[in-house]
């Protein structure tokens, strides 16, 4: 490099001295120039293709590749539940019709619904009730339990692994990823001793529902789909959450399309509803108890939610979208 620098100053040099104007110099170099095989080469030359990459390629690679893994590991945990923060909802959210929360400021706790005052008045309108009544020929209050689950689970291990696949886990504050984790646990921490949890699993399997399908219905005031034949697969049970007293799910809204309810079979267990950002000059935010037996049924993509699990009793309940 230096050579070559060193050649064009002194060949310039000796045109200077030889009376050849500056312009003219200026000239012959410049159009000469595009010609010449080393510069043609200095363009394209390996050594500047190797600090390109190794400078800006891969940094730049590298950074893009961890967000990307962090956003899938992000998506792989949380599917269809996240928190979106309130500023970010607003400007980035489409912003809800606050119709469906006004004037709600408790959630009202009715037994004996028929399905024709559920559907016209609760089911698809946002707004969240208890049913008390809701579990009452279950037995599912009295069978499922931390040992139930795993007795189930461990003498299904393809069902295991089918859920761990296929399902979703929220591990919320918890150390437990899985459901492998959850079940191999220690005595102590499945029972709270060395550490809490509160975590929840969607079930897809076909084995597993059949066994828990054994202690529990739909939800009594439910329609019955138009499609559903005599020998029709009932509906599928999708949610169990599970855990210690203390703080449950935090406050997030969720985008899985379709409303849900969620039996308490087991613990006492308070949620916090609260309407998005954007309604909530002309809405409430307001607590509900859920008793053990009680079913809350609740848009969970309308109203922001967190879970608060009351000192005593493990907290174990069931759930399902319904449309
Ligand atoms: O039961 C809980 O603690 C959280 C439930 C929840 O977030 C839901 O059903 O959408
Ligand atoms: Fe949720």
């Amino acid at each position: 490099m230096v050579d070559v620098r060193q050649s064009l100053v002194s060949a310039v040099d000796q045109a200077t001295s030889a009376g050849v104007p500056e312009a003219t110099i200026r000239k012959i170099l410049e159009s000469e120039l595009p010609s010449l095989p080393k510069y043609k080469k200095a363009r394209c030359s390996i050594s500047g293709l190797v600090y390109v990459t190794i400078f800006y390629l891969l940094p730049l690679l590298s950074v893009v590749g961890l967000l990307g893994y962090g956003v899938w590991n992000y998506y792989q945990e949380y599917p269809c539940y996240y928190f979106v923060p309130a500023p970010l909802q607003e400007i980035l959210g489409p912003l809800a019709d606050c119709e469906f929360c006004k004037g709600i400021d408790h959630v009202p706790k009715l037994s004996n619904l028929s399905t024709v005052e559920f559907v016209q008045h609760y089911g698809f309108s946002g707004r969240p009730i208890v049913v008390t009544d809701a579990t009452k020929s279950w037995k599912a209050s009295s069978v499922f339990s931390y040992d139930f689950f795993k007795q189930l689970y461990m003498s299904n291990p393809d069902s295991l692994e089918n859920d761990k696949t296929h399902g979703q886990f929220f591990q919320y504050n918890s150390n437990i990823r899985n459901l492998n984790e959850l079940f191999s646990m220690s005595e102590d921490s499945a029972r709270f001793k060395t550490e809490k949890w509160y975590i929840g699993w969607s079930t897809g399997d076909v084995d597993i529902r059949n066994e828990l399908g054994k202690y529990f219905t739909d939800p009594y005031f439910l329609p019955q789909p138009m499609d559903e034949l005599p020998d029709a697969e009932p509906r599928f049970l999708a949610w169990i959450f599970m855990g210690a007293p203390g703080p449950g799910a935090s406050l997030h809204i969720d985008h899985v399309g379709s409303p849900s309810w969620q039996a308490q079979l087991v613990g006492t267990k308070t949620w916090t509803l609260a309407p998005p950002p954007e309604c909530t000059s002309v809405c409430s935010s307001f607590n509900v108890t859920i008793n053990t037996g009680e079913m809350i049924v609740i848009d969970t993509n309308q109203w922001f939610h967190s879970t608060y699990i009351h000192p005593g009793n493990i907290s174990i309940t069931i759930g399902s979208e319904y449309d």
